[in-house]
């Protein structure tokens, strides 16, 4: 299952609202083939293992249950029947409301020996966003912020440019390429006139979720330029051409909306808009670049201002830490 594991993480980005997955065919204890679901909409990772091989009594060990419907591939478990494999090794099932169950107990039912939920907290690690859309019904929020040690965003006079290192910022860069979505608020695009662009997958859409209710983002902004953007703003405002207006009723709706739209990750910027969502239990994820560089106790926070008590405060979770340049990185689960 390890190896499965490691096959599917090859499709890290590209799979779109599918899961990442990875299935090892073996042998007499010998591994003949592996598979991943590397391309949203292309072949199972079952199909790719099994494909020209003798399965004929071997076990094929996959990350997630085998499917069980005609979707955009025909059903992995018609494969697995026809490949005369003994044995399955599932790491977790399937919780899309189409499979969960329907897969592993087909194949047991035709005498397969099915055996279920093998590493399955590390096979979770390779899905959180598409098992808490399916759990929670909206799209999965990483907040990302760049913060002194003394855990601020900006200085007291709003300056911000640059407190973490280019390395950094270039890692922080990076994880657009790991979301399906950016949500940005009006403040950071008058203020930065960014583009937020992307540098990986050209072929998948890249949302940018822009929110300006007041109107006050300019019709020269460079986003005004770019593709793919939903625009929750004021209805008498100028959009661009391109855009598409949403009118979710709050910030919870517009996560559902997104998860409707196909958006299964959201990634947020830091500011103002973090504490909105950290306020209502809406963020994840939190991506902390960590500089060390004090910047007095009357700069810019991230966090809730309501927050009182421990009680109120969050603790991360699945804790990852490395150092990125002269700053410290600090990744966990909310
Ligand atoms: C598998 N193996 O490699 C993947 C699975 O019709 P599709 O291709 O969009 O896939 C439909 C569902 O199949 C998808 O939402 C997810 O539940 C599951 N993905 N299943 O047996 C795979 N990627
Ligand atoms: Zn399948």
């Amino acid at each position: 299952m390890a190896r499965a594991i490691e096959v599917a993480w090859k499709g890290e980005g590209c799979t779109g609202t599918n899961p990442l997955v990875g299935a090892v065919l073996v042998k007499d204890d010998v591994e003949l083939s592996s598979g991943a679901y590397s391309r949203f909409g292309g072949e199972h990772a079952e199909v790719k293992a099994l494909r020209g091989k003798d399965a004929e009594s071997g076990t094929l060990y996959t990350t997630l249950e085998p499917c069980v419907y005609h979707g955009k591939t025909p059903p992995c478990t018609d494969i697995i029947l026809e490949s005369g494999l003994k044995r399955v090794v599932v790491g977790m099932e399937d919780p899309n409301p189409r499979i969960k169950g329907r897969g592993n107990a087909l194949l047991t039912k035709r005498g397969l020996e099915v055996v279920v939920g093998v590493c399955e907290d590390e096979v979770a690690l390779l899905n959180p966003a598409y098992l808490l859309g399916i759990k929670k019904g909206r799209t999965a929020v990483t907040l990302k912020v760049a913060v002194s040690l003394d855990g601020r965003i900006a200085a007291a006079d709003g300056s911000s440019q640059w407190i973490t290192s280019g390395e950094a910022r270039l890692d922080g860069k990076a994880l657009r390429n790991r979301h399906h979505a950016l949500l940005v608020g009006a403040g950071t695009v008058v203020a930065d006139n960014p583009l937020l662009e992307r540098s990986a997958h050209p072929d998948l859409p890249w949302y940018r979720v822009v929110i300006d209710r007041q109107g006050r983002i300019p019709s020269t902004s460079h986003i005004f330029g770019a593709r793919d953007l939903l625009w929750w703003g004021d209805k008498s405002q100028d959009v661009p051409p391109s855009a598409e207006r949403i009118e979710p009723e709050d910030l919870s709706d517009l996560l559902v909306l997104l998860r409707e739209r196909g958006i299964q990750s959201l990634l947020v910027e830091g500011g103002k808009l973090g504490a909105a969502l950290l306020e209502r239990g809406l963020v994840d994820r939190l991506v902390a670049y960590v500089a060390p560089v004090l910047l007095g106790s009357r700069g810019l926070g991230f966090s809730p201002s309501t927050w009182a008590t421990l009680e109120d405060g969050a603790r991360l979770r699945d804790l990852s830490i490395k150092k990125v340049g002269v700053d410290v990185r600090i990744e966990g689960v909310l």
